[in-house]
């Protein structure tokens, strides 16, 4: 008999300032707000039969408390650190806790910006990264988790 399958549950986490998004450097980050991002990200899921659970936090503690408990409560963790990404070595430590995928999202491409943007901590931990695509970078991240283990 094949093994019981149970529904994917997808974390998709985002940190400080993305709560801004629309109004924030719409020329580097686009005009979508995370709002509507997390309305086309929860259509995505919803026609895969996934549960998605999509937050923000301006703080650092949240996010890795958030991560911690991802070990037990989800199947893959979506991450868009926004500035922790180069500043957080307690979100990269808590990313390497999980033994889920993990895909690190920028809507910029942190490369062709400010040297201190070059350099992510939380890629150490990530399965793939998406970076320079606005807001379709988290469609893109679920659409590679179409592929990931179940
Ligand atoms: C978002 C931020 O808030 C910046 O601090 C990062 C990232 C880039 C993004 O492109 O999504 O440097």
């Amino acid at each position: 008999m094949p093994a019981a399958q149970h529904t994917k549950r997808v974390l998709i986490l985002n940190g400080p300032n993305l709560n801004m998004l629309g109004v924030r450097q719409p020329e580097v980050y686009g005009r979508d707000t995370l709002d509507t991002i997390k309305a086309a990200c929860t259509t995505f899921a919803t026609q895969r039969g996934w549960t998605l659970d999509f937050r923000q936090s301006n703080a650092e503690a949240d996010l890795v408390t958030w991560i911690q408990q991802a070990r037990e409560g989800a199947d893959a963790v979506i991450i868009n650190p926004a500035a922790y990404t180069h500043t957080s070595v307690a979100i990269l430590d808590a990313l390497l806790l999980l033994e889920t995928p993990v895909i690190e999202v920028h809507l910029s491409n942190i490369h062709k910006r400010e040297d201190f943007r070059h350099h992510s901590f939380v890629s150490r931990a990530a399965t793939g990264l998406i970076v320079g695509f606005g807001a379709k970078g988290y469609l893109m991240a679920l659409s590679a988790l179409d592929d990931a283990t179940d």
